[in-house]
């Protein structure tokens, strides 16, 4: 993008106000959108969830994905994984409740949220490409014992875009370690999603309410519309 043509924020219609998006300091952050969480046999079934509810926001995710790409902006995955002898794994953790298998369980896609094992891997149509960040971390938010905040003043963001699985559990703990560290946070309403639907909404509310409290939440179209001229002139550019 010719710097001329790029101004200092793009308006995005959002909620509880508008969500002033500033260029390349703005990284899109996909939250564990792994074959453990989204596919049957992986962790998130063994919990006893109904999986099936999480495939509507690949796509949506996709198209996020496919936009900063072209955008050349900051791009950061993550996966809620352990190593191998799971001595990042606190007990507390693998421990809990009567799950069908624990963390570090054989299953049909490999040991559940193992490092390595297929299960533990993004789904293919997000799969990460060389240059962007995938941060393998051991809690549900994206900051705790791992390089995230590091990565971030690197790069000079300061302004978070959240698309991931699942809305409650690691995508609202992310963002709310996030708002704490003075990030601005934006989490993309279809590219989230919840085994128990109720608390997606629920968690889109609590994050707007107070003002914006954690952040502001819109729907995948008005951030695709604010982008469009950028997006545009890529192209053009590019031609
Ligand atoms: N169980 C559940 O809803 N989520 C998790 O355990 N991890 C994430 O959200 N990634």
């Amino acid at each position: 993008m010719n710097p001329s043509t790029t101004p200092a924020s793009i308006p995005v219609a959002a909620r509880p106000f508008e969500f002033r998006l500033e260029p390349r300091r703005t990284a899109l952050v996909i939250i564990d959108m792994q074959r453990d969480f989204i596919e049957p046999g992986g962790f998130g079934a063994s919990l006893g969830n109904d999986v099936s509810h999480l495939a509507a926001a690949v796509g949506p995710t996709r198209t996020l994905l496919d936009a900063w790409r072209a955008l050349a902006w900051p791009i950061v995955h993550t996966r809620e994984s352990h190593a191998p002898d799971l001595s990042d794994c606190p007990p507390a953790k693998r421990h809990r409740g009567s799950p069908k298998l624990r963390i570090g369980d054989a299953g049909p896609m490999g040991r559940l949220l193992v490092r390595g094992e297929p299960g533990c891997d993004i789904v293919p149509a997000l799969a990460p490409q060389p240059g962007e960040i995938v941060i393998d971390k051991p809690g549900k938010g994206a900051f705790h014992a791992t390089p995230l905040g590091a990565e971030l003043e690197r790069l000079g963001v300061r302004q978070l875009v959240f698309a991931g699985v699942t809305t409650e559990v690691c995508v609202q703990t992310t963002m709310r370690e996030a708002n704490d560290r003075g990030f601005e946070c934006l989490l993309v309403e279809e590219a989230t999603a919840s085994y128990f639907p109720a608390f997606k909404a629920a968690t889109i509310e609590m994050i707007v309410a107070q003002g914006g409290i954690v952040g502001w939440a819109a729907p995948l179209a008005s951030l695709m519309t604010a982008l469009q001229p950028q997006l545009a002139a890529r192209t053009a550019s590019a031609a």
